[in-house]
């Protein structure tokens, strides 16, 4: 009954789609805007698993189309949407339609997938029969109402579309098995007609959802179709429903039908062409006698595919003269605005970037730190300290540097629990924070006081030494300003209680550096500042930011206004967060391996005062 009614569609039908496929939905929307249909032809998306939103193009706007986890949330959600169009794989695309059949909202499924069992097919067929909805395809691209609705990917680009003048209706019902071909009858008969009305692929298997005779008796109660235009091929006994129909009378308007695969005889043996159901089982299934037959019963019937256009312009053409038709008018189709990404792809336009970047790259084949390939670097077997240099600094440092480098990593990697950092991270892990949140409250307290002293370190004892300042007048030129010398005390360190750490990095400095000029006036000021207080020592913080001028003044590989931009922008506090933060993470770690409970600091630990 639903088949007989005629109309499938209209410039309202609404659909929900099966599976998110942004390029096939994109081209419904895009079909939608140039017709000037005000309503977008898809409701909803149902994606299993997933709810939401998804964000695309009608016409220049943006428009978000909900996204449904179920059948039954999508068909509750849009009432309205009676055409569900399925872009499940052939493994689940029965399941889902025979879901979408049972919803009372859904009157027309579309199954595009090609390989769906034809056990399942028949039940699907059998179900929507005898509940009066209408099943296209399987193995189908789909269909379309010009000016109204159009399924997916049919027709194929909006350029296509635009060309076989599918954004208005003609007076041509049209019908194939192949989808492919219809694209090709689109074409043909946009050039000898006035255009489609609407044009089905009913689809290639053997068993289809519809049948082409379903749809030429459904387009025959369609007063807009003037003319039929039917693309059989060969196997499957379709053809002959139609035969029958064409000659019990029930088709009063002119069919032009062609039934392809009449090469099949040219072959030695049975040929399976493109379809599962396009194979010749014997001679009644041959293209040679359903065309025989189809012409007998009263279609128009070229003798060849290449005659076909000729045959449906002279019917067209007769019914214009016999005043049957009156060509529709033309209309021009709003032009579709070109996506942003093809226009610049064109090089129709070009679009300011919102972000530059210069150190490293992941576009090409493998990942590149500041023009390094990330395979050299494995094969020249490069370490941490280098890979710093190339992020960091843009360049590969000599081998004593990074080797320098991955030793201030290693020295200032942790230590213990007492100090700021670890004890806030042993807290926060404590607390049943995750590792994230446990590293950043730790790292969040390294600052001028603790490990973030380095580039203040650096820039005060650069310009001391550049400008010749005794330790004496730099130190008490500090004093006066009231600053603390950055690189200079220690809680637990001592004169004499040295810093292992700072002996070990001045050792390897004066040992692999070139010139270490500038550490040793730090120690000059040390030497100063420990005549003053025992604790007054220079810590690691002094220690890597003045041998680090060493090393970008004595390597060579700075120049003096990048010497002056490293110290500015202060790289170096970044080397003690690098190295503090595998020491944070141990911390977090530990915690969590012996099950600490939340941490509360004692009350006696308190001085409570007023
Ligand atoms: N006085 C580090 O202070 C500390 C002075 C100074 C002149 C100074 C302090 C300081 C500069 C910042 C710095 C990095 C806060 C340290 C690190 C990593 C770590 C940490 C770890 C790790 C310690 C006592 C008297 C006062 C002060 C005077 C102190 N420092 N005068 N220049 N630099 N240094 N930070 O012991 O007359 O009594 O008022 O700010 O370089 O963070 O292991 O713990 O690996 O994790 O609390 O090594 O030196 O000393 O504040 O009681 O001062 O010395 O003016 O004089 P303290 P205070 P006065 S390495």
């Amino acid at each position: 009954e639903a088949m007989a009614t005629g109309q499938l569609f209209s410039r309202t039908t609404q659909a929900l789609f099966y599976n998110y496929k942004q390029l096939p939905i994109q081209r419904m929307l895009d079909f939608d805007f140039i017709c000037g249909r005000e309503t977008p032809s898809v409701a909803g998306i149902i994606n299993p698993g997933a709810e939401g939103f998804q964000k695309l193009f009608f016409g220049q706007e943006e428009i978000a189309i909900p996204v449904h986890s179920t059948i039954e949330a999508a068909c509750a959600a849009h009432p309205t949407a009676d055409v569900f169009i399925n872009f499940a794989s052939f493994r689940s695309a029965a399941a889902s339609s025979m879901s979408a059949l049972k919803q009372p909202t859904i009157r027309v499924v579309a199954i595009i997938a090609e390989g769906v069992p034809e056990s399942d097919t028949k039940q699907l067929i059998a179900y929507a029969r005898s509940n009066n909805k209408v099943v296209i395809g399987p193995a189908t691209v789909g269909g379309i109402q010009a000016g109204a609705f159009k399924i997916g990917d049919t027709a194929g680009t909006i350029d296509n579309i635009v060309q076989c003048k599918l954004y208005r209706p003609g007076s041509v019902g049209f019908v194939s098995k192949s989808g492919g071909m219809s694209n090709e009858m689109y074409n043909t008969i946009a050039r000898v007609t006035d255009g489609i009305y609407e044009g089905i692929a009913i689809g290639g298997d053997v068993f289809p959802g519809s049948t082409l005779s379903d749809h030429i008796l459904r387009f025959n109660n369609i007063p807009q179709i003037k003319m039929m235009v039917v693309l059989g091929e060969l196997g499957g006994r379709d053809e002959y429903s139609l035969v029958e129909a064409l000659k019990q009378g029930k088709v009063n308007k002119p069919v032009v039908a062609w039934v392809s695969g009449t090469c099949a005889r040219l072959f030695k043996s049975e040929v399976q062409f493109g379809h599962a159901g396009a194979k010749s089982g014997g001679e009644m299934e041959s293209a040679q006698a359903k065309n025989q037959a189809l012409k007998e019963a009263g279609a128009v019937v070229p003798t060849s595919y290449e005659a076909f256009e000729d045959a449906i312009k002279e019917t067209f053409e007769k019914l214009v003269e016999e005043g049957k038709i009156t060509p529709v008018k033309e209309v021009k189709p709003p032009q579709i605005p070109e996506d942003l990404n093809s226009a610049i792809k064109s090089g129709k336009v070009r679009a300011p970037t919102h972000i530059i970047s210069t150190i490293s790259d992941d576009r090409g084949e493998e990942p590149c730190y500041a023009g390094v390939p990330m395979s050299s670097i494995v094969e020249q077997g490069f370490g941490v300290g280098d890979v710093i240099s190339l992020l960091w600094f843009k360049r590969s440092l000599p081998r004593y540097c990074t080797k320098f480098i991955e030793i201030c990593i290693m020295l200032c990697a942790d230590h213990g629990p007492c100090v700021s950092g670890a004890h806030n991270t042993i807290v926060t892990a404590r607390a049943g924070k995750d590792l994230v949140s446990s590293l950043v409250s730790g790292l969040l307290t390294i600052g001028p006081r603790f490990g973030g002293a380095i580039d203040d370190a650096a820039r005060y004892f650069k310009d001391a030494y550049d400008r010749g300042l005794t330790p004496y007048e730099f130190v008490e030129s500090m004093k006066k300003k009231g600053i603390r010398v950055p690189g200079i005390g220690h809680r637990i360190k001592r004169g004499d209680n040295r810093d292992k750490r700072v002996e070990l990095l001045q050792l390897f400095a004066r040992t692999n550096f070139p010139s270490v000029k500038y550490m040793e006036y730090a120690v000059q000021v040390e030497t100063y500042t420990l005549s003053k207080a025992n604790n007054l020592v220079l810590n690691v913080d002094g220690a890597i930011g003045s041998l680090f001028l060493d090393l970008l003044a004595g390597s060579g590989m700075f120049t003096k206004q990048e010497i002056d931009e490293i110290i500015e922008i202060g790289y170096l506090n970044g080397l003690f967060v690098l190295a503090r933060s595998i020491g944070l993470i141990g911390h977090t770690f530990d915690q969590k391996r012996l099950k600490q409970p939340l941490y509360r600091h004692p009350w006696e630990d308190v001085l409570y005062t007023k």
